[in-house]
């Protein structure tokens, strides 16, 4: 209720290992003995952070996507990719693609990302176009023209083209606006209803779009749709955690310093808790998430069964040793205590027992590392994902 919201707010994060409370983590094959009875508990599980978490998407009915502009093509990087600018329609919103590709691909595996601030921050090129969405942090919250290649540096294109991926990129904000609105906005304008209290926060919004956006790469030559690896940095790695939970098309997924709500056990209570996140972001989550603030032990999860959702399927979680409020101790246990589950499938889920020193990745069926540095996505996270991407989308081509 309103008291509890009130406490959270003024209490001072934690950031003491020594100060975090006993907990017990959940079993995520509790009740499982052999690697048949895996898919009935994960339906469980699933179940379980729809209804509490994420909330459920409430009708398939508008999943169609049509295309509304075919979108032009042009060689970039000195010739060696091709951008493509197709635009889709879903529930009544227009979505932007910019897809860089290898040149001349076939059937090439893709890394699917969402960007912060619009397409045109990832490349400095005049013929991307500005979002006419909202976009956070930017005066009367509208993109501008200084912007453009603004988050370049966090996105390692040339690395991806060279390494035989495509990126497919699109703007968070095509989808829903971050912004808590009510859901007003965004698709959920096209869907009659408010969200029940079991019903879609923004982030199970954000992945269902990534899985329409899957639909529509299925339907090109040029990508392998089933090679994608879905990416996100932050609240968007929560998504991508959650569209790769969801979409078993999803061939593999990356969680970079998703934190709380994401691949951070949420029992530590350490840096940001699901009291702060709740009400900092009445909209991410569906409203049932509420009430585990302060009452995490109540959870019939904890986020290592995020991560364990994945399994068989290769997925990394990525931590920065100065992104404190990430937590990156508890990404690392998620990793590792869904490590059980790929082991019961024949895989190696996390190979590292103890976390591994700053920037000496470990690399099973799960990846993980810590990084130098602070909340945002490098070159080091790029190299780690691509790496790991080839090992497990390329071998055996
Ligand atoms: C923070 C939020 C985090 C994380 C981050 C981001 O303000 O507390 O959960 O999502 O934003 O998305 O950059």
């Amino acid at each position: 209720g309103i008291a509890s919201v009130a406490v959270a707010q003024d209490a001072k994060p934690n950031y003491d290992e020594s100060k975090i409370p006993a907990y017990t983590l959940p079993n995520p094959l509790a009740g499982v003995e052999s690697a048949v009875q895996w898919p009935a508990r994960r339906e469980q599980i699933l179940a379980q952070f729809a209804t509490e978490m994420f909330g459920k998407v409430p009708t398939d009915k508008l999943n169609a996507i049509s295309v509304k502009d075919a979108g032009a093509r042009k060689p970039v990087l000195g010739g060696k990719a091709t951008m493509w600018q197709p635009v889709i329609t879903l529930a009544g919103r227009d979505l932007h693609l910019l897809v860089l590709l290898p040149k001349e691909s076939r059937n090439v595996p893709a890394f699917l990302a969402y960007n912060f601030h619009g397409n045109h921050t990832v490349l400095d090129d005049l013929d991307i176009p500005l979002t006419k969405n909202w976009v956070r942090s930017k005066p009367e919250n509208r993109a501008s023209d200084e912007d453009r290649g603004s988050a370049a540096s966090r996105w390692a294109v040339e690395k991806i083209i060279d390494n035989g991926f495509a990126l497919v990129t699109l703007y968070y904000g095509d989808v829903d606006p971050d912004v808590d609105d009510g859901f007003e906005n965004g698709v959920h304008a096209a869907f009659p209803n408010k969200p029940a209290s079991d019903q879609w926060g923004s982030i199970a919004t954000w992945a269902w779009g990534l899985s329409r956006v899957l639909d529509f790469l299925g339907t090109t030559s040029e990508i392998d749709a089933t090679r994608v690896a879905v990416m996100g940095h932050s609240r968007l790695g929560k998504t991508s955690l959650w569209a790769g939970a969801n979409d078993p098309r999803f061939a593999l997924a990356i969680s970079n310093n998703s934190g709380c709500g994401g691949a951070a056990i949420s029992r530590r209570r350490i840096g940001e808790s699901v009291a702060r996140i709740n009400t900092v972001f009445p909209h991410w989550f569906c409203d049932n998430f509420v009430k585990y603030n302060d009452n995490e032990s109540q959870l019939p999860f904890d986020q290592h069964m995020l991560v364990a959702l994945m399994a068989p399927r290769p997925v990394y979680v990525a931590s920065a040793v100065e992104d404190t409020w990430a937590d990156p101790r508890g990404e690392f246990l998620a990793a590792k205590h869904a490590t059980p589950v790929y082991e019961l499938l024949g895989r190696e889920g996390l190979p590292a027992a103890k976390m591994p020193p700053v920037d000496e990745p470990s690399q099973g069926s799960i990846g993980y590392h810590v990084r130098s540095g602070g909340h945002s996505v490098t070159d080091f996270d790029w190299t780690q994902y691509i790496k790991f991407a080839k090992q497990h989308l390329m071998e055996n081509e």
